[in-house]
């Protein structure tokens, strides 16, 4: 029996020779028993098999046993460190996930084709993921609403947990809704969600719709603590995405309205945030179509709108690039910088009060009647530049051709030609007086809207010039 005490009280004499050895023994213990933890977690994480089209024994351990409808899922079975595992094909019932602790569910790394369900509700599950984005396609599909809670995707009481690769589309069933229908609903208590590479189509209600916050363990700058990303979202009959929430991120995304229909009294906005909310970052983005493209409504504290395409087109109506107002006891930054406003026809690109300590620097207003509001207009320096295409009309709110007006509410904004290379890139050319013209913001931000490090000298709009790549980065779609 080895003397341990023999090994580590230096007080007695012990030979080195048997300090070596009882060393050794000690050293052969700690790797016997890592390898011992190390293979009871290779034997505690299962896979799990769940295919349409097997006809085995229908227990889910094996692809040709596989379980052959969600409802067949024995929810016991996925226990931590598990993977279902999911099979293209057309399964007619909802997908659930109740009580779940560390289990991933994800798309076969052969499928062909989508795995189809009608709805997604994902109910007390913790550290747990569905990754069904596989080469460049969002494989599992979502048609229905569930019957009960209705919407889509439903994602409650659950922490941790990452949904990516979904596809939302109520294509064949939007019009006979009695009400409002979500995409995905994000509700009752969730935190810690991470919305990856989502499309989301075809809803009477919001594309995404976030309540009910749970906050437990925050740290309080991660603004990550709700984070949509690389989703496109459109046809929406209400708002792209609407929160009631705070430390909430949106980037990479495309939310287009797409000239869908509005419903049930919806008031559509591309990023709805509920009065009270704070520490929101909304950036790379592109937004078009909304009356409200981003409506930020009686904010707290610490806003940051950066390297946004907000693009207008309605010859009539209110439509808006961003919406904005803060309450009285507003604190921190409240940051507009380096977005393009792209043909708000009819009305400001920017509507409603800021901060006196807004930051507000390289922004682009092309094709916009009236910039901002007039009390906004102060806010304006000479970063931000503003121009119209030689063929734009613009109209008044009923939809009345009127001529440019004389006093634009520009504040110090330069009218300059901002040479774009193109209005679906947006780019900059080599001769744009928006390179080097910008102002250092790297306090706030480091990065343009391809991901590029802006530098010490920075251009004015989304892109420094040299980089810009077709926006938003990393959209992937299904036609
Ligand atoms: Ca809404
Ligand atoms: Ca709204």
């Amino acid at each position: 029996m080895l003397n341990l005490m023999a090994i580590f009280n230096y007080s007695k004499p012990v030979s080195w020779l048997w300090k070596f050895q009882g060393l050794r023994v000690v050293l052969l213990f700690f790797i016997c028993f890592y390898f011992w933890i190390f293979n009871l977690h290779i034997v505690l994480a299962a896979d799990w098999y769940l295919d349409a089209s097997a006809t085995g024994a229908n227990n889910g351990t094996s692809w040709a046993d596989a379980w052959t409808h969600p409802s067949k899922i024995i929810q016991d079975k996925l226990q931590p460190g598990d993977t279902l595992w999911v099979q293209g094909g057309n399964y007619e019932e909802g997908l659930i996930f109740i009580n779940l602790t560390g289990v991933a569910v994800r798309i076969a790394t052969n499928a062909a084709n989508q795995a189809i369900f009608k709805f997604l509700h994902v109910y007390n599950c913790q550290n747990f993921i569905i990754d069904a984005f596989s080469n460049g396609k969002q494989m599992f599909k979502f048609n229905s609403r569930e019957p009960t809670l209705n919407h889509a995707v439903n994602l409650r009481r659950s922490m941790y947990i990452t949904v990516r690769g979904l596809y939302v589309d109520r294509e064949l069933e939007y019009t006979t809704d009695m009400a409002q229908q979500h995409g995905i609903r994000v509700w009752d208590g969730c935190g810690r969600v991470t919305i990856d590479s989502c499309v989301i189509k075809n809803t009477t209600g919001d594309g995404i719709n976030m309540t009910q916050g749970d906050y437990t363990g925050i740290n309080e700058n991660d603004y990550d603590w709700f984070l949509i990303t690389n989703c496109t979202i459109m046809n929406v009959g209400d708002d792209g995405i609407q929160t009631a929430n705070h430390h909430v991120t949106v980037s990479n995304c495309y939310i287009d309205k797409n000239g869908f229909s509005t419903y049930f009294g919806g008031h559509p906005d591309g990023f709805q945030l509920n009065p009270d909310g704070y520490k929101i970052k909304i950036f790379n983005n592109t937004f078009r179509g909304f009356n409200q493209n981003i409506f930020i409504e009686y904010a707290l504290r610490d806003i940051f709108i950066y390297n946004n395409l907000l693009i207008g087109g309605n010859i009539s109506g209110t439509d808006r690039g961003i919406n904005h107002s803060v309450r009285d006891t507003f604190s921190g930054i409240f940051l507009i910088a380096n977005n393009l406003m792209y043909n708000f026809l009819t009305y400001f690109a920017w509507n409603g009060g800021l901060p006196a300590s807004a930051i507000i620097g390289n922004n682009i207003f092309l094709n916009c009647r009236l910039l901002v509001s007039p009390v906004t207009q102060s806010f304006l320096n000479p970063t931000n530049i503003y121009w119209d295409l030689p063929d734009v009309q613009y109209y008044d709110t009923l939809g009345n051709p009127v001529n440019t007006p004389i006093d634009r509410y520009a504040g110090s904004s330069v009218y300059t030609d901002p040479k774009i290379v193109s209005l679906v890139t947006f780019r900059l050319q080599a001769t744009s007086p928006c390179i080097g013209a910008g102002k250092n913001l790297n306090s706030y931000f480091l990065h343009d809207r391809a991901g590029i490090v802006r530098g010490a000298v920075w251009d004015i709009g989304p892109y420094e010039y040299g980089s810009g790549i077709a926006a938003p980065q990393n959209l992937r779609i299904i036609p």
